[in-house]
């Protein structure tokens, strides 16, 4: 298994609209328990394909405690159930160390393929919810910074470019 590097705001890859997987073979395959591994290694709860520069339509998760239950969505898609509001102090591994209260429906239905291609249904809600909408955001090149002001998001840059310019 690899530790895949994760883009992080403002670089411009982030904002690519993620194409559909249409191979399910061994390469997606590695691809999956590398983005796994990344996630883990990380300590975040979720990491879609866009923020390891690959645009393909793929995201892992895992909101579990003991962070051993690994979940795995290709080509999600997702309708509002419960409309109603929920907020959560939202932070992402593409924009590290900011954390912001962004407010999204409560609850969806996903519809998501396996990755052996097979379709499967689940209902989330609480922070499942949360971070498969966030997920997905990135699939569609959107990130939370997005929900913010934009005085937040250029003081978030800024930081960031700051940070990046020290690093390299
Ligand atoms: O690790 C993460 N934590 C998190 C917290 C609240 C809402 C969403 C997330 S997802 C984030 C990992 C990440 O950047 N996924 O894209
Ligand atoms: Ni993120």
């Amino acid at each position: 298994m690899a530790i895949l590097q994760i883009l992080e705001f403002p670089n411009a890859n982030l904002r690519k609209k993620a194409a559909p997987v249409t191979v399910f073979n061994e390469r997606l395959s590695i691809l999956i328990d590398n983005m796994l591994e990344t996630m883990y290694e990380a300590k975040g709860i979720g990491l879609a394909a866009t923020q390891v520069n690959v645009h393909k339509r793929l995201l892992v998760l895992d909101v579990s405690e003991e962070r051993d239950i690994p979940q795995i969505f290709v080509n999600p898609t997702f309708e509002i159930i419960k409309s109603d509001l929920s907020e959560y102090d939202e932070g992402c591994l593409s924009v590290p160390g900011f954390y912001e209260t962004v407010s999204r429906p409560e609850g969806i239905r996903v519809k998501a393929q396996n990755k052996a291609g097979e379709n499967f249904e689940l209902e989330a809600d609480g922070i499942l919810s949360t971070c498969i909408q966030h997920e997905i955001d990135h699939l569609n090149g959107k990130l939370f910074v997005d929900y913010l002001s934009a005085l937040k998001r250029k003081r978030i840059r800024e930081k960031l470019e700051k940070e990046q310019k020290q690093s390299a």
